[in-house]
């Protein structure tokens, strides 16, 4: 039926991948409630619902303009009766109810406090809460054992929950860079995550590092890491080789995005830039700050799936993966594609190959901000 509306009517494809999502976000008031509801579900373990929020917000975030009126979204895929619900009301009343009532609830700001502790998920906080455990104070006093990583989050939470600018993982970048090409000349550094998608701000730093000769990057982990150490670098770091170990670093992931590179989460002691480095003048006294980093290394071969997979943002990862799954009988990962009709690997030395191996329009990073 066609509608009275003379509104502007959407139409979307149903799959993030199948989008350019970039930075240049129309619907900021309605996005962000529903992706608090979506870390909601997620700090309460409920990924299913956690995953249909952050749907609905980027179907909502590659829209060319403001939703001024539910007739708007009719046809949109991917946006559920709850999403309706949340939508409607802050079209009608200028908020959500749902969404304010969260923020005031004290079960959602203790697990916001605690979570945001480097090192500790969803399940932990949980226990904490459950001991009576709501906000640092009550932790440090609590006597609860804190695992290496989570001491470092705790030591450093203040300056781990500042936002990194590009111009400080332009910095750290620099540093890792001096690193590598001092222990393996040659070695490549590639930017990676948010920042390559064209971020200004971050929760962290991601560098994936390489070599042009498969085989030589063998082992180049724990030299990076010791050169850094030795120079005074890291504050904190873990380094593995299969990521199954991890749990708690962040939030959960579907096995699928588990892989075996070898990686290393770190936290990185940088000093302050210059003052015309910053653009700004000094603020405090503080000679440097710590900042998240996330290193990690792929052989060429693997090169082109790694920067993919790497890039994010997660749910555009996790809908590449979904694509390739439903529609084209592949099963995409960090590493490798494989096509379960044809039974073989497909190979590929750019993202642009990837995306065409799996019928899609190439999206470039900057557009895959959903
Ligand atoms: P932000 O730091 O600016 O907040 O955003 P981001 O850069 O997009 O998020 P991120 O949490 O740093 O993650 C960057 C990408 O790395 C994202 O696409 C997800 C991906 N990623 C992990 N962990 C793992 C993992 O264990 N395996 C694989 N394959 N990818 C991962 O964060
Ligand atoms: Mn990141
Ligand atoms: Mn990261």
């Amino acid at each position: 039926a066609k509608c009275c509306s003379k509104a502007v009517v959407f139409s979307v494809p149903s799959y993030a991948c199948q989008r350019r999502t970039t930075l240049d976000n129309h619907n900021t008031i309605l996005t962000d409630a529903l992706s608090l509801l979506a870390e909601k579900a997620e700090l309460s373990e409920e990924d299913g619902r956690g995953v249909a929020f952050r749907r609905a917000a980027a179907v909502l975030k590659c829209l060319p303009q403001p939703v001024t009126n539910m007739m708007q979204l009719r046809g949109l895929p991917c946006l559920g009766e709850h999403s309706f619900r949340v939508i409607k009301d802050i079209l009608e009343n200028g908020t959500s109810s749902e969404v304010e009532s969260t923020q005031q609830s004290e079960r959602y700001k203790a697990l916001k406090v605690l979570t945001g502790i480097f090192g500790v998920g969803a399940k932990t906080a949980d226990r904490w809460i459950r001991a009576g455990i709501h906000n640092l104070r009550q932790l440090q006093t609590s006597g609860q054992t804190l695992n290496q990583a989570q001491r470092a989050g705790l030591q450093h939470y203040d300056d781990l929950n500042l936002p990194v600018t590009k111009a400080e993982a332009d910095a750290i970048g620099e540093i890792v860079e001096e690193a590598v090409v001092s222990v393996l000349p040659d070695a490549q550094i590639t930017l990676i995550g948010g920042f390559r998608r064209g971020k200004l701000t971050g929760h962290d730093v991601d560098l994936l590092i390489t070599h042009p000769d498969e085989g030589k990057e063998v082992g180049l982990m724990p030299k990076v890491v010791s050169w850094l150490q030795s120079k005074g670098f890291l504050l904190y770091q873990k380094t593995t080789i299969n990521s199954y170990l991890e749990s708690e670093e962040g939030p959960r992931r579907p096995s699928s995005n588990m892989d075996r590179f070898e990686r290393c989460f770190s936290i990185f002691k940088l000093r302050h830039l210059s003052r015309e480095d910053r653009g700004e003048s000094e603020s405090g006294c503080r000679l440097w700050r710590a900042v998240r980093v996330d290193l990690v290394v792929s052989p060429i071969s693997q090169f082109a799936f790694a920067l993919l997979g790497w890039t994010g943002s997660k749910l555009f990862e996790r809908e590449l993966r979904r694509w390739a799954g439903h529609e084209k009988a592949m099963s995409l990962g960090s590493h490798a594609l494989y096509d379960n009709r044809q039974s073989r690997y497909l190979r590929a030395t750019s993202e642009e190959e990837i995306f065409a191996h799996l019928g899609l329009e190439y999206i470039p990073p900057s557009e895959r901000n959903a």
